[in-house]
């Protein structure tokens, strides 16, 4: 069945064009510093926002009454939203889907009656992924909506729990690598505490970091070469999460020996919550080669919810985009539209606006970023401005070759450090002049 009947696909027509249904920046063929813009991005739609969503919020019921999710038995309204989904995608352009388990078929009331579904539904989607040549760019469980999970899935203080953890995440491993995942996430969503009064977070932290490592063994057992990435967020659902943003996440990566198997998946409007700009965390998270891939969307700059709008700031994403191509782009990953319409967008072609926008937004900011690197100045600004560590004692410095008692004799015998402007206003300057 065909759900966007009134909609062909969506074609690059340029910045000069009127039809809003059509990219003016994202051209997914043209070569931008060395490679095509569907390889920098590898755009994925994803599978609960787009799909599942009804427009539900803490006050209001539904407002998005999609076709596909009309059916009365779950199995036809899986396959209808598998349908859509493929539809979609096609239509739009993009390779990539990411999903939870339970966004691809409605949980079973037992982990048997689940796995049976997923099975039935995982072979149909396949079909479609091996006839539309679509692809997984991550797959992950959904560890946090069911009532068992309130006090904590992996963390939880109930062993039982974490068992039913350990089994939910071995079926959503088997699923994604069944699709052909290119990539696994873990978001903690109730990972973390509502009250330090009832945790014992020493023990939380060993557990999440056990369950991990065995997921981790399980996968690479069954022949899984895909990255993991852990998705940071302080807070919402619990009032504090333990992988709190990309900093302590990496410290728990490390301090767990997953390093070599674990990056991140770093989110906009996350970054945001934990009152982080989006480049402060991309910057961190390059600094020790650990982007693998990131959540498109924005926050609302008023109200500090996550909104999981989509992205639409292109003096931020120029920025993000210039981390981003210095490091040589992900780490596996690429670009998930973690974002949904608002709940009044009710036409099913604002999901195409949305998209669009999405794409073309990063088009932009690729382009743009791209002719400042080639333009060098910012770069040549960067370098002079440690061309200190160059010199003789510098680089001893850096090769850790002096002690504290070279440092006293260097600053003693030499002139106290001059005054060097940082030059912030003239490189936000440099950065509007190519926006
Ligand atoms: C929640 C969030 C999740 C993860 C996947 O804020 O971002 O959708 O991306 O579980
Ligand atoms: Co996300």
């Amino acid at each position: 069945m065909a759900y966007f009947k009134n909609i062909g696909k969506i074609k690059f027509e340029g910045r000069n064009s009127d039809n809003p249904l059509s990219f003016k920046y994202y051209n997914a063929q043209q070569i931008v510093a060395g490679k095509t813009m569907a390889e920098h991005f590898k755009f994925a739609v994803a599978y609960w926002h787009t799909f599942c969503g009804l427009g539900i919020d803490p006050f209001g019921f539904a407002t998005q009454f999609y076709p596909w999710n009309q059916a009365k038995d779950f199995k036809t309204k899986a396959f209808h939203k598998a349908d859509a989904a493929f539809e979609f995608l096609d239509k739009i352009g993009f390779d990539y889907l990411c999903f939870h388990d339970f966004d691809l078929i409605e949980e079973g009331p037992t982990q048997l009656e689940s796995e049976k579904r997923l099975e039935t539904i995982s072979d149909y989607i396949l079909d479609h992924l091996e006839e539309s040549h679509k692809k997984v760019l991550w797959g992950t469980a959904n560890c946090f909506s069911n009532p068992i999970y309130m006090n904590g899935a992996a963390t939880n203080p109930d062993f039982s729990v974490v068992a039913r953890v350990g089994a939910q995440l071995k079926m959503a491993l088997d699923i994604t690598i069944k699709l052909g995942g290119e990539n696994y996430v873990f978001w903690g969503g109730r990972e973390g505490y509502m009250s330090l009064l009832n945790t014992d977070v020493s023990k939380e932290l060993d557990h999440l970091g056990i369950l991990l490592t065995m997921a981790k063994d399980y996968a690479r057992k069954q022949g899984f070469r895909g990255t993991f990435f852990i998705e940071p967020k302080p807070m919402e659902p619990m009032k504090h999460q333990y992988d709190f943003d990309a900093s302590t996440t990496i410290g728990f990566i490390k301090k767990y020996g997953l390093e070599k198997d674990f990056k991140l998946n770093i989110e906009i409007n996350h970054a945001t919550l934990a009152q982080h700009s989006f480049d402060h965390e991309l910057a961190i998270a390059t600094s020790e080669n650990m982007l693998g891939s990131i959540d498109a969307n924005r926050g609302d700059d008023q109200n500090g919810w996550d909104t999981d709008q989509f992205p639409n700031n292109i003096n931020e994403l120029t920025r993000t985009m210039l981390i981003i191509l210095q490091a040589g782009g992900f780490q596996g990953g690429g670009i998930n539209f973690d974002a949904k319409l608002r709940r009044n967008s009710t036409d099913l072609e604002d999901l195409f606006h949305a998209h669009i926008g999405g794409a073309d937004v990063f088009a932009r900011a690729l382009l743009i970023a791209d002719s400042i690197l080639q333009n060098g100045q910012y770069q040549k600004h960067r370098e002079q401005r440690y061309a200190s560590f160059d010199t003789k004692e510098g680089r001893k410095f850096r090769a850790k070759e002096l002690v504290l008692e070279d440092l006293y004799a260097i600053a003693t015998s030499n002139p106290p450090p001059k005054s060097i402007s940082g030059k912030q206003e003239m490189l936000e300057n440099l950065i509007n002049r190519f926006i």
